[in-house]
C-alpha cells in the first residue's frame, strides 16, 4: 500500500485554506488543515473534505461529451476539438462574430489555468459579448476603485487583525468565509479583535450566524443601506468629525461631498432604512471616534440597486474617517503577483460599449449578465446564436434564471467547459470536462490580491492526471489550436501556468526584478510547500494610483446623478415582501451539491420568513407557500424565524436541481428550488448593471 501526504491550498472558496491531505493507493483518504498555512493557520470549513466526493463522484464527466439527439456520446478530444471549431467558426461566417457569446462563472477565479489560458482561444473568438458572475457579484467594487484609484484591483481589505472597530454590512463570512477580504477562520480573528477590546457592527436584515458574533446586530430594510451609509457620512460632516489624511493623495472632489449629502439626515435615513436616528448617529460617531476602523460592505450591498452608490459610500467612509490606508483601517494587499499599480496593465474600464438591446455599458469589456438572455432572444443584427461557458451554471446563478434556460434551448451551439451535465450544461452540444483541482497544480491568482496577510503558496498536484484527461488550461490551447487550422493560421506556442507564475513572480514586487536579495520565483514557492508569508498589509495607495494627476478622486463624476436617483427612489409599500439571499457553510453556490457529505442532514434552503409576516397572511409555519415576483413563481416550504427583519424574507440560490436531462444524482435528492427563477432581470444597479439580487419585491401566499 502506498501512502502519502500533500499541501495545497484549497480552491472552493476566497478563504484559500491550506490543506493537508493524505492519499492512499491513489485514493483521498483525509483532508485536514495544514497548520504551517501563514494565513489559514490549520483552518478548514467542512467544504474541504468534499473535494475527496468530487474526485470519486460517479456523475462527474471524464470524457467529452457530443449531443446526438436526445442522448449523449463520448468522443475523443481531437475530434472534441475540431467540432467546438469548425461549429463556432460556422457560426460566426454566418451571423458576425458578436453571434458568439461567452459566460464565464465563478471557479474561473479559483482555478488559474483559466485565469492564464483561456483568453488563449476566447479572444480568437473576436466577440464582444462577453458576460460573467461579476455583474452578478461584485462589480460595484471594481467600479469605484477604477473611479476613486484609476484601477479596479486597488481594493482596500479591513484591517481585521489590527483593527479596533469592524462595521460590516451585507456581508455573512461566518457562513462564506469572507468575500473581497480573503479571511480564514474570521471566528477566530474576531475573537482576537474582541480581546483586544474592539467591536464588529453587522447591519442585516436577518440575524445572520455573523450577527450571532457581533457585538451589535442592526435589521436594514434590503436595499436601503446607501440611506443608512450617506447618512452616516452626513453626521461626520455636520459634526466636524472627518479627519481624512494621513494619505498624501490629493482629495479631489473631496470640499464639494458635505453638501450634497446635507439632505440625508439620519431621520431620513431612519424612515427607509428601519434603524432609528439615534442609532445611526451613535455609529457614525463611534467609527469615527474609534482609534482604528474599517467599513466592509459585500453580497447583500454590492446587488441590491444602488450597489455602486454603496461602495463609494463605504470608501468614502474610511476615507473621511482617516482610515483608508492606514493600519487597523482598509489597505492593499502586496501580493507576489499580478500586485494593482500602475505597473500593471489591468486597471479597467467603464462605459467604452454598450449592450445591443438595452444598451447597458459595459465594465472592463464585459457586459451584464442579466442582459445574457435578451441579447439571445431579441432579433436582429448581432442576436445572440452561440454561447461558451467556462466554469458556469447561469441558469441557476443569473436573475431571471428560466428566461435565460428557455433562451439556451433555442441556441444554435453551445460549449460548455465543465465536469458536470447539470441545468445550464444540459443545453450544451458539447462538454468538455476538465480535470479537478488535485489533478493540477494550483496558485491562487485571484484572491491572494485580496488578503488580509500578504502570503504566497504553490503547490504542485496532489494526484496524478488520468489517462487522456485534460486540464482546462489545455482544452483552451486544444480548442485554438483547432481554431487555428480552420484557416492555416499559427496558434502561438504557450508556456504552461507553472512557466507563466515563474516569469510573474519574478518581475512581482518580491522577485528579482525588484532587487529583493531572496528573491522568489516558482523554485522558491516549491520549496515552501506551505506557503510563504511576505508580512501584513502596509501603507502604499498613495505610490499606487493610477488616475490621472495622482489624487483620490472622492466624487466620480456620475456620483451626484446617483445621489438625485437614490434621493427620487420610491419606498417601497407598506407591507411589501422584499427577498434576500442566504449562503450556508455546507453549500457553495450551485455546485457541490452532489456529495453526500454536504447536503445530508435538516434542509437548509427553506423560505424563511417573520411569524408576524406569516400571520398577516394567515399562513401556518413549515407549509408550502408560493412565492411570486414579476418574473415569476415557485413553490417552497417556509420556516418562521425571528431572526428575520419583518418585511424581508430569505432564500438561498443556486438550487433547483429538477430540471430534467441533468446528471446529479444526489442533487436531485436534494432538488430545491431555484431563487434565481423569480430575481428580475430588470431589477438592478442602473448605474453599471449589476445585478440587483437583494431586494426583490415579492409575494407571498398559502399553497
Ligand atoms: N439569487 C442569487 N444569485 C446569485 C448569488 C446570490 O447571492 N443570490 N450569488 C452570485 C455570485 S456571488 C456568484 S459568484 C454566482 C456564481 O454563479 P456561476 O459562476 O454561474 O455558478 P457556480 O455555481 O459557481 O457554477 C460553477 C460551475 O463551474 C463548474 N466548475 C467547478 N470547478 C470547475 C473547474 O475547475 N473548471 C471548470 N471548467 N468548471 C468547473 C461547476 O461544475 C459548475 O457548473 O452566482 C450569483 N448568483
Ligand atoms: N459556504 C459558502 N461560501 C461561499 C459561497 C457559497 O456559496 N457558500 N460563495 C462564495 C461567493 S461566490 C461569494 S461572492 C461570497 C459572498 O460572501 P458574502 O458577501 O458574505 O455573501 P452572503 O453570505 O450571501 O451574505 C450576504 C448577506 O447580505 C445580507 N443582505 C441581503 N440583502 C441585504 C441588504 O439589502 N442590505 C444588507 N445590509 N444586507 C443584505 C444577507 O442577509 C446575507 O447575510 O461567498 C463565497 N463563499
Ligand atoms: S473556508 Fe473556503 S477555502 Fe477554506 S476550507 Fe472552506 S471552502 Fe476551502
Ligand atoms: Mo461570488
Amino acid at each position: 500500500m502506498s501512502m502519502s501526504t500533500h499541501y495545497r491550498a484549497c480552491h472552493l472558496c476566497e478563504a484559500i485554506c491550506g490543506l493537508e491531505i493524505r492519499v492512499e493507493d491513489g485514493r483521498v483518504t483525509d483532508i485536514r488543515g495544514d497548520r504551517d498555512d501563514p494565513l489559514s493557520h490549520g483552518y478548514i470549513c467542512p467544504k474541504a473534505t468534499a473535494l475527496a466526493d468530487l474526485q470519486e463522484d460517479p456523475d462527474r464527466l471524464r470524457r467529452p461529451l457530443l449531443r446526438e439527439g436526445s442522448s449523449w456520446r463520448e468522443i475523443d478530444w481531437e475530434e472534441a476539438f475540431t467540432i467546438a471549431a469548425a461549429r463556432l467558426r460556422a457560426v460566426r461566417v454566418q451571423h458576425g462574430a458578436d453571434a458568439v457569446a461567452i459566460y464565464r462563472g465563478n471557479p474561473n477565479v479559483h482555478n488559474w489555468g483559466l485565469m492564464t489560458h483561456a483568453n488563449h482561444f476566447l479572444k480568437r473568438l473576436g466577440t464582444r459579448n462577453h458576460y460573467s458572475a461579476t455583474s452578478a457579484d461584485q462589480l460595484p467594487h471594481h467600479l469605484v476603485c477604477l473611479w476613486m484609484y484609476g484601477h479596479q484591483f486597488l481594493q482596500p481589505i479591513p484591517d481585521i487583525d489590527r483593527t479596533q472597530h469592524l462595521l460590516v454590512l451585507g456581508y455573512n463570512p461566518m457562513a462564506s468565509n469572507g468575500s473581497i477580504m480573503t479571511v480564514p477562520d474570521f471566528r477566530g480573528r474576531l475573537k482576537a479583535l474582541q480581546a483586544r477590546g474592539g467591536k464588529l457592527v453587522v447591519i442585516d436584515p436577518r440575524r445572520t450566524e455573523t450577527a450571532e458574533v457581533a457585538d451589535e446586530h442592526h435589521f436594514v430594510r434590503p436595499g436601503s443601506d446607501a440611506f443608512l451609509l450617506l447618512a452616516i457620512l452626513q453626521v461626520i460632516f455636520a459634526e466636524h468629525l472627518a479627519r481624512p489624511g494621513p494619505s498624501g493623495a490629493a482629495h479631489r472632489g473631496l470640499t464639494d461631498v458635505p453638501a450634497l449629502l446635507a439632505r440625508f439626515t439620519p431621520e431620513h435615513a431612519a424612515a427607509r432604512t428601519g434603524i432609528a436616528a439615534d442609532t445611526i448617529r451613535r455609529l457614525a460617531r463611534e467609527f469615527a471616534a474609534a482609534p482604528s476602523a474599517a467599513c466592509h460592505g459585500r453580497m447583500g450591498v454590492s446587488t441590491q440597486r444602488f450597489g455602486a452608490l454603496c461602495q463609494w459610500a463605504i470608501q468614502m467612509l474610511n476615507l473621511v474617517t482617516g482610515n483608508l490606508d492606514r493600519e487597523g483601517g482598509t489597505l492593499l494587499t502586496m501580493p507576489a503577483v499580478a500586485a494593482a499599480g500602475p505597473a500593471d496593465r489591468q486597471r479597467g474600464s467603464f462605459g467604452r460599449r454598450h449592450s445591443r438591446v438595452r444598451a447597458y455599458p459595459d465594465f472592463s469589456g464585459e457586459f451584464p449578465v442579466a442582459a445574457l438572455a435578451e441579447e439571445m432572444l431579441t432579433p436582429g443584427e448581432g442576436q445572440v446564436r452561440a454561447l461558451v461557458t467556462v466554469a458556469g451554471n447561469p441558469v441557476l446563478s443569473t436573475p431571471n434564471g428560466r428566461r435565460l434556460d428557455a433562451a439556451l434551448a433555442d441556441l444554435d451551439f453551445m460549449l460548455c467547459i465543465d465536469f458536470y451535465l447539470n441545468e445550464s450544461t444540459r443545453h450544451a452540444t458539447l462538454i468538455l470536462p476538465p480535470t479537478t483541482a488535485l489533478e493540477h497544480d494550483h496558485y491562487d491568482i485571484a484572491f491572494h490580491r485580496f488578503a488580509v496577510r500578504n502570503t504566497t503558496r504553490y503547490n504542485e498536484a496532489t494526484l496524478p492526471k488520468p489517462d487522456g484527461a485534460r486540464h482546462d488550461w489545455e482544452i483552451f490551447v486544444g480548442l485554438a489550436e483547432a481554431d487555428a487550422r480552420l484557416d492555416a493560421s499559427a496558434a502561438p506556442a504557450v508556456a504552461s501556468p507553472a512557466q507563466m507564475l515563474d516569469l510573474m513572480l519574478q518581475s512581482g514586487p518580491y522577485g528579482a526584478a525588484a532587487g529583493h536579495a531572496r528573491a522568489l520565483d516558482l523554485a522558491a514557492l516549491q520549496a515552501a510547500p506551505h506557503g510563504i508569508d511576505l508580512g501584513p498589509l502596509e501603507p502604499s495607495l498613495t505610490e499606487r494610483l493610477c488616475t490621472d494627476g495622482g489624487h483620490i478622486d472622492c466624487l466620480p463624476a456620475r456620483i451626484p446623478a446617483e445621489l438625485e436617483r437614490l434621493w427620487q427612489e420610491a419606498a417601497p409599500a407598506a407591507g411589501q415582501l422584499l427577498l434576500i439571499g442566504r449562503r450556508h457553510v455546507r453549500s457553495n453556490n450551485s455546485w457541490m451539491h452532489n456529495s453526500h457529505r454536504l447536503v445530508k442532514g435538516p434542509r437548509r434552503d427553506q423560505l424563511l420568513m417573520h411569524p408576524e409576516d406569516l400571520a398577516a397572511r394567515g399562513i401556518t409555519d413549515g407549509s408550502e407557500v408560493v412565492l411570486r415576483s414579476r418574473v415569476g413563481e415557485l413553490r417552497i416550504a417556509v420556516t418562521a424565524s425571528t431572526d428575520m427583519m419583518p418585511g424581508s424574507i430569505s432564500l438561498p440560490h443556486g438550487w433547483g436541481h429538477d430540471r430534467p436531462g441533468i446528471r446529479l444524482g444526489v442533487a436531485s435528492a436534494h432538488a430545491g428550488v431555484s431563487a434565481n427563477d423569480i430575481t428580475d432581470e430588470l431589477w438592478l444597479d442602473e448605474l453599471c448593471g449589476n445585478a440587483a439580487l437583494n431586494g426583490v419585491p415579492v409575494t407571498v401566499t398559502q399553497a
